[in-house]
């Protein structure tokens, strides 16, 4: 089954789809093995660990690089941040075409301004697109696609560019009816009020999706009952790594030998597990054996 599918399976199956960040094929992996249902490639993330700002920087072939590595390494499906869509309506058509082809299950895009910066930065500029010129990027993507199930995610940034509830209440339907297949309502507060407004006034009837890294408080249970489908824990993998990595490459500066330090990493087989290195002697021994059949071996 494609990986679309799958996750277009899971709109009815599940109560709420849990997404896990990631930034490249091994965080992904992570992802699937701790047991989310998919993974967020997202643009905040990927541009960290090539030492960039969120921030419209990387191209998009670079973003569709790590995508795919992830989409290789993992059975649970990818969904790509694209952020504003790398340009116009058709730049949004050809990406949604090479993503599309490269086995994403789904893309999200933003109602920002071209570059765009992160959503969570305080002193960010959050200037929007006009409503008209967002749809048209929307009806792009649909017009661009060929799987029924490739799912095209509209982003709504009017709460984050303080515009208010009415503002995105009227670009989700907007974006809804130019053919989104859900919507990212996203938030900057430290509480779920203004998206728990948003859902209670919000009369469209594709999924909604949230990411509510400022607002850790909520529940899952509370998310499920205020209607929202996906919820995105966007960065928390990078963060953990880089406070990891960080903490570790400290100490061994600072010991006398790898003995004295005392931080807790993970074990060398636990890494050639991940990285299936046990299957290598697998293989080895296949050509071994059918080598011994081809009589080359006594
Ligand atoms: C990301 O993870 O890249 C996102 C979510 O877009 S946020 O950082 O909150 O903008
Ligand atoms: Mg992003």
């Amino acid at each position: 089954m494609s990986k679309s599918k799958i996750l277009h399976e899971m709109l009815s199956s599940k109560s709420i789809i849990k997404v896990g960040g990631a930034f490249d094929a091994m965080s992904a992996k992570l992802v699937e093995i701790s047991g989310f249902d998919a993974v967020w490639a997202g643009s905040f993330a990927i541009s960290a660990t090539h030492g960039l700002p969120d921030a419209s920087i990387l191209t998009m072939t670079e973003f569709l690089n790590v995508a795919s590595s992830m989409n290789e390494a993992c059975q649970i499906p990818i969904i790509a941040d694209c952020d504003t869509g790398f340009g116009g309506p058709s730049n949004v058509s050809h990406m949604v075409n090479k993503y599309e082809k490269a086995g994403i299950a789904a893309i999200s895009i933003e109602d920002k301004v071209f570059p765009k910066q992160n959503s969570l930065l305080e002193t960010g500029k959050h200037e929007l697109l006009s409503e008209k010129d967002f749809a048209a990027k929307i009806i792009s993507a649909k017009n661009a696609k060929d799987d029924p199930n490739f799912m095209i995610i509209a982003r709504v940034e009017a709460l984050i560019a303080n515009l208010g509830i009415d503002e995105a209440l009227k670009r989700a339907s907007a974006y809804e009816n130019a053919g989104a297949d859900a919507i990212i309502i996203h938030s900057k507060k430290n509480t779920p009020d203004e998206i728990f407004e948003f859902t209670e006034k919000w009369n469209g009837s594709v999924p909604l999706v949230v990411i509510p890294t400022s607002y850790g408080s909520v529940t899952v249970d509370e998310l499920i009952s205020h209607k929202i489908k996906f919820v995105i824990y966007a960065n928390h993998s990078l963060r953990a790594s880089h406070l990891a990595m960080s903490k570790v490459l400290t100490e061994i500066m600072n010991s006398p030998s790898l003995n004295d330090v005392n931080v807790d990493i993970s074990s060398m087989d636990e890494i050639f597990q991940l990285q299936k290195m046990f299957d290598i002697k697998t293989q080895e021994k296949e050509i071994e054996e059918k080598l011994k059949k081809l009589g080359y071996v006594d």
